[in-house]
Parts: structure tokens; sequence; C-alpha cells
């Protein structure tokens, strides 16, 4: 299996980020990345390569114009009002106030586009973000000729919506990769989220739409982030009416308590759409080590994983999410990609 990285994800280093009412070092950072790449090496998985410049035009298919244009220029916009350090917006438009308003100044700006304080930008975000998106698109065109391949992109992607950032998310790279294979022409395309945080900028992308299945596994969000999408309830509309499927899960499900059943449930509404190619969400901050989460998946799940999924007999694009044990996302993504690769 090949992967894709883009060594531009080094300039985005968030700064600080809220946890628990303190302010703490930002969750997501340029080591992820780094050791997801050495573990790949040691492990033989295959070759690493760059991704090649599509442009802005599969972005577009995804994200709104007026959301690119604020997030490449809204760093230059910060330093040219004066500020330092990393931007994050100050006032979000809760109920009450509007959001059909795009304000002129740098901190409504924020706010519009914005759905958390913990997603910092700084210079680095938009080049990160955009050689993130690439990784994707050059890994699904990867699947023309190979059964799999692995983008590992960073910043993720699974929270960013049509024109919304937050939870550590820019551009929906899994979104830019599944309409990118719809464009190539795999057929109907499955996404498969297995990250411990509800994907809500996919499930957003897709709603209405009948050739894209959003399957999720994560946290309930009546406990967890995003808190405010990734209910059962929630299974699309109009022509997307039953294309998208949420399992959530309470805090602390291990494997054999639900996690186990729910991958098999997702995997069993996956083979019923079928589809001609499947994209996966993976985050490994199911893992019971990690920092901001709260399931208990351990070492020898993430291999089970991988090979649940390759027995659907798909082309698969893997697509890095989250996962923030820093000294263990290495060993838990390669378990999934190594259980695929043996276990087809
Ligand atoms: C891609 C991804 O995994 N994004 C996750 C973003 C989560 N950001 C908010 C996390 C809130 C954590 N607070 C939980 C504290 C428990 N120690
Ligand atoms: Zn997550």
């Amino acid at each position: 299996m090949k992967a894709v990285y883009s060594p531009l994800h080094i300039g985005h280093v968030g700064g600080m980020e809220l946890n628990r009412g303190a302010l703490v070092p930002c969750f997501e950072t340029p080591e992820r990345a780094d050791i997801i790449l050495n573990a790949y090496r040691e492990a033989g998985l295959g070759p690493i390569v760059e991704p090649e410049d599509y442009g802005e035009g599969p972005l577009r298919a995804v994200h709104e114009e007026a959301y690119l244009t604020f997030l490449k220029t809204i760093w230059e916009r910060w330093v040219a009002a004066g500020r330092s350090g990393f931007a994050l917006p100050f006032a979000i438009p809760g109920r009450s106030l509007r959001t059909d308003v795009l304000p002129e100044g740098v901190d409504g700006a924020l706010g519009h586009f914005c759905f958390d304080v913990g997603t910092p930008i700084v210079e680095g975000t938009w080049q990160a973000a955009y050689g993130a998106a690439q990784a994707a698109l050059t890994a699904a065109d990867l699947l023309a000729g190979e059964r799999a391949a692995f983008a590992l992109c960073r910043p993720p992607g699974h929270h960013a919506g049509r024109s919304v950032y937050g939870g550590y998310s820019f551009l929906n790279n899994a979104a830019i990769a599944a309409e990118h294979l719809r464009a190539r022409g795999h057929g109907r395309v499955a996404i498969l989220d297995v990250d411990y945080h509800h994907g809500n900028g996919t499930q957003d992308i897709f709603w209405e739409r009948g050739d894209v299945l959003y399957a999720s596994i994560h946290a309930d969000p009546a406990t967890d982030f995003p808190y405010f999408l990734g209910y059962a309830d929630e299974e699309g509309a109009g022509a997307g009416r039953g294309t998208t499927l949420n399992i959530p899960l309470p805090h602390g499900t291990g494997w054999d308590d639900g996690w186990g059943d729910a991958l098999q449930r997702a995997l069993d509404s996956i083979q019923a759409f079928g589809p001609g190619a499947l994209v996966v969400s993976l985050g490994v901050d199911t893992w019971d080590g990690d920092p901001i989460s709260g399931f208990k998946l351990t070492d020898k799940h993430f291999p089970l994983i991988g090979h649940a999924i390759a027995k659907l007999g798909l082309p698969t694009l893997f697509v890095f999410e989250g996962g923030y044990a820093v000294a263990e996302v290495g060993r838990n993504v390669v378990g999934v990609l190594d259980g695929f690769t043996t276990g087809r």
C-alpha cells in the first residue's frame, strides 16, 4: 500500500487550546504525522510519496468559495490588524444572532466561519490544510490501479463542513477525496468514520446526497465533542434520506461491549449500499490511552478493524483523522493498515 504525505503540515502548529477550563498546548501536533510516517516506514508497508497538485478545483467541489478565500487570507489579515500568536474567534453566532452576514473585520470573520474555540490558525495553516487535501486526492487516484491507499493527512478534516472549520479541521480531506472518487467514476462512494468523534463536517457535506453514504461510530454527542451533531436519529434528508448512519456509543465502550458490533453494523450498511469505493476516516483516538477521548480499544483491536474493512472487498482509501496519544498513534494506524493488508 502506498502512503501519500505532504511535508507542508509542519507549518501548522496550533499553540494553545482550552481543556477542562485551562489553556493547554494543542493536542493536534506536527509530531503526530512524523511518528506515523516512521511507523509506516519501519513496518515496511510500502512506498511513501508526495502529493500531486490538483489545484483548488476539487476543494471548491466541497467547500464554499467565500470560505476558501477566508482560510487563504485570514492569517495575513490577522497580522495586518496588529495581531500575532494564533488566530481564534472571539464570538460565534449562537441563537438570535445573524449567521447570514459576513462581518468585515477579522474577529467577525473568524466567528462567522468557525464553530469552536479549539482550532487555532497560524501562518502555515492554509498551506498545511491544502497539502493534506492534495494528499487525499493523490491517494484517491491511486485506487485506479491499487486496492488501497493511505493519505497521511494533517491537519485532520472530518469536522470541517462546507463553510465552517473547527475540531482541528479546516478542509474536509475525506469529503474532498470522496467527491473526487465520484467524479472519477468509481460509482457510489461510502465513507466509514471510525474516529472517536462524530464527523459533523462530512455528514453536513453529504446530508442530502443519495450517492454517498456516511456511516460513523463515535462517542455520544450528548457528552462528547462536537456535541451538536451525530445523534442516532440523524439519517439524511431529501435524496440523502437513509444514507447517513450514526452509531453513538457511551464513554468507556470497548471492543467487546459495543464497538466491535457497531463496526459490523456499519460495515453491513455499507455492503447493502453497494458502493464502488470506500473512504475510511481513520482516527485512532478510540485507543484507551488517548488523552482527550473515552473509548477503550487496545492495541490488538486496530488490526481487527483493518481486517473487517478488508472483507468488504472494496477499493479503499484510508484518510488519517484524530489520535492524540502521540507515542502510540503510529503503532495503531499501522495496526489498521496492516490488518487490512493481511486480512484480505
Ligand atoms: C479530528 C479530531 O479528532 N478532532 C477532535 C477535536 C476535539 N476538540 C475538542 C476536545 C475537547 C476535549 N475535552 C475533553 C477533555 C477530557 N479530558
Ligand atoms: Zn477525533
